[in-house]
C-alpha cells in the first residue's frame, strides 16, 4: 500500500492532519492502534482557542462545534473565599469556546468517514523505517497480516506513549520533563454546570475547577494525592471535597448527582526536540504534554498541525520545502510558550507539597496581582484565548 502522508495515531492530531490534507487534495491513511469507540470514550480536554475552533471549520468539520459549543468571555478564578472575574473578550477581543475533545473528535471522525477517508483501527506492532531517507515507511500487523504502507512522510500523532517518539535516535533528541507532585482527580456528571463560566479555585486544601461540557453535563476537578485511586473517591467524598475548595456561595449553588465517568490523571510537563526527523515529523502529545491548568493540551497540538499542514501544503502544491524544513522550529517556539503558561498556571493555583509559608504568600501576592492589576490580567487572557499561530 502507498500513500503521500502516513498518520499514526487517530487522536485529534491525526484526524485533524487527516482531514486538512484531504481539503488540499493530499492523500493520507490514519493508523490507529485502538477502535473508534476506545478512542472516543476518553475525556479529556474541553476548552478551544479560536486557531483550533478555526481549524475545525477549515477542516469543514466546525458545523456542530458551531451550533453546540459554547462562547466563553471569561473565566473565573477563586482565591479562598474570593473570587474574580478575568474578562478574555474586554482583555483580547476573543473569545473560547467550550466543546469537548470526546465531540472533537467524533466530528473529526465523521468529517474523515464522509469523505472516503482511510483509517486502519487496531494496528499493532507499528514500525517506522527509513524516516531519514527518501523512502519512508510504516509496517504494522492488523488482523494477523502484516503489511507496509509506503509513503513520503510521516506524521507521529501518536501521544506520549506512541513509537513515533522514540524512533528518533537518543542522540538526536533532547528531552526536557517536570513531573509534578500531585494529580488532577476528574469527573463528568450529568448535572447543570454550578456556574455559566469555569471556575479555576486555589484553596488552602488543593486546587479545584468547575468545568463542563453543556449546560446539562458538568465537568469538575480536585488535585489529589498521585497515590489516589479513583475508587478510593466515593461521588460524595468527591462533592465534599470540592465544596470544600470553592467559595462558599459557590457551594450552596453547586448541583450534585452520580458521576458518569471517574478518572486521575498525572500532572507532567514535556518537550522533546527536534520535532522532525527525516522525513518523520511529530505532532501534539508525541512531542510535548503540559499540565492541564490553562487547557492547552488539546490546543497545542492543534497549533503543531496546522505549521505541519501548512508546510505539507507548500511542498505539493507550491514545490517549496521552507514550511517543513522550519516546522520544528516555528512549533516549537509557540509550545514552549504554552509550557510556560501552563507552568506559571499550575504553580499558581497548585498547593505543592513542600511549600514553605514564604512560598504560600508569594502565591497569594501573585494571584493579588492578577486580581488587581488589568496588565497582568491581560497576560493571562492573551495566553489563554491562545497566541497567534
Ligand atoms: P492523543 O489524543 O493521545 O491521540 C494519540 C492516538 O494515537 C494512538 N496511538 C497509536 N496508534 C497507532 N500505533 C501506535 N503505536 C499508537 N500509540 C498510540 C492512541 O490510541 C491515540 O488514539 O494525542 P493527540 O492527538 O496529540 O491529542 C492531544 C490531546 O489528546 C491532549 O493534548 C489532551 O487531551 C491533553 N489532556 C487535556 N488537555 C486539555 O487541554 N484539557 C484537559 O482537561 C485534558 N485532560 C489530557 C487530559 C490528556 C490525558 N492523557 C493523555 C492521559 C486527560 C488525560 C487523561
Ligand atoms: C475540562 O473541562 O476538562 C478542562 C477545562 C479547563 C482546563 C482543563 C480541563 O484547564
Amino acid at each position: 500500500m502507498r500513500t503521500q502522508v502516513a498518520i499514526i495515531g487517530g487522536g485529534p492530531s491525526g484526524l485533524l492532519l487527516s482531514q486538512l490534507l484531504h481539503g488540499a487534495g493530499i492523500a493520507s491513511v490514519v493508523l490507529e492502534r485502538q477502535t473508534k469507540d476506545y478512542v472516543l470514550g476518553r475525556i479529556r480536554a474541553g476548552v478551544l482557542e479560536q486557531g483550533m475552533a478555526g481549524l475545525m471549520r477549515k477542516a469543514g468539520a466546525g458545523a456542530r462545534m458551531e451550533a453546540e459549543g459554547f462562547v466563553h468571555e471569561g473565566t473565573q478564578i477563586a482565591s479562598g473565599p474570593e473570587m474574580f472575574r478575568v474578562d478574555f473578550a474586554a482583555l483580547t477581543g476573543t473569545p473560547v469556546l467550550v466543546y469537548g475533545q470526546t465531540e472533537v473528535t467524533r466530528d473529526l471522525y465523521a468529517a474523515r468517514e464522509a469523505a472516503g477517508g482511510e483509517i486502519v483501527y487496531r494496528v499493532e506492532d507499528v514500525v517506522i523505517d527509513g524516516a531519514d531517507t527518501q523512502a519512508p515507511g510504516v509496517s504494522y500487523t492488523v488482523d494477523g497480516a502484516r503489511q507496509r504502507l509506503a509513503c513520503d512522510f510521516i506524521a507521529g500523532c501518536d501521544g506520549f506513549h506512541g513509537v513515533s517518539r522514540p524512533t528518533i535516535p537518543a542522540s538526536v533528541r533532547r528531552e526536557y520533563e517536570k513531573v509534578y507532585p500531585f494529580g488532577w482527580l476528574g469527573i463528568l456528571s450529568e448535572t447543570p454546570p454550578v456556574d455559566h463560566e469555569l471556575i479555576y479555585s486555589n484553596s488552602e486544601r488543593g486546587f479545584a475547577l468547575c468545568s463542563m461540557r453543556n449546560a446539562q453535563l458538568s465537568r469538575y476537578y480536585i488535585q489529589c494525592s498521585l497515590t489516589d485511586r479513583p475508587d478510593d473517591w466515593t461521588d460524595a467524598a468527591f462533592w465534599d471535597e470540592l465544596r470544600r475548595r470553592i467559595p462558599e456561595e459557590t457551594a450552596d449553588q453547586l448541583i450534585t448527582g452520580p458521576s458518569i465517568e471517574k478518572s486521575i490523571a498525572p500532572l507532567r510537563s514535556f518537550v522533546t526536540e527536534p520535532m522532525r526527523w527525516g522525513r518523520l515529523f511529530l505532532c501534539g502529545d508525541a512531542a510535548h504534554i503540559v499540565p492541564p491548568t490553562g487547557a492547552k493540551g488539546l490546543n497545542t497540538a492543534a497549533s503543531d498541525i496546522h505549521y505541519l499542514f501548512e508546510g505539507l501544503r507548500e511542498h505539493y502544491l507550491d514545490g517549496s520545502d521552507e514550511g517543513i524544513d522550519r516546522y520544528s522550529e516555528r512549533a516549537l517556539l509557540r509550545v514552549w510558550k504554552a509550557e510556560h503558561f501552563s507552568w506559571w498556571m499550575t504553580n499558581l493555583l497548585h498547593r505543592l507539597p513542600d511549600q514553605t509559608a514564604f512560598d504560600l504568600r508569594m502565591q497569594q501576592a501573585e494571584i493579588a496581582f492578577l486580581r488587581d492589576n488589568l496588565s497582568a490580567q491581560k497576560v493571562m487572557a492573551e495566553n489563554y484565548v491562545g497566541l497567534p499561530y
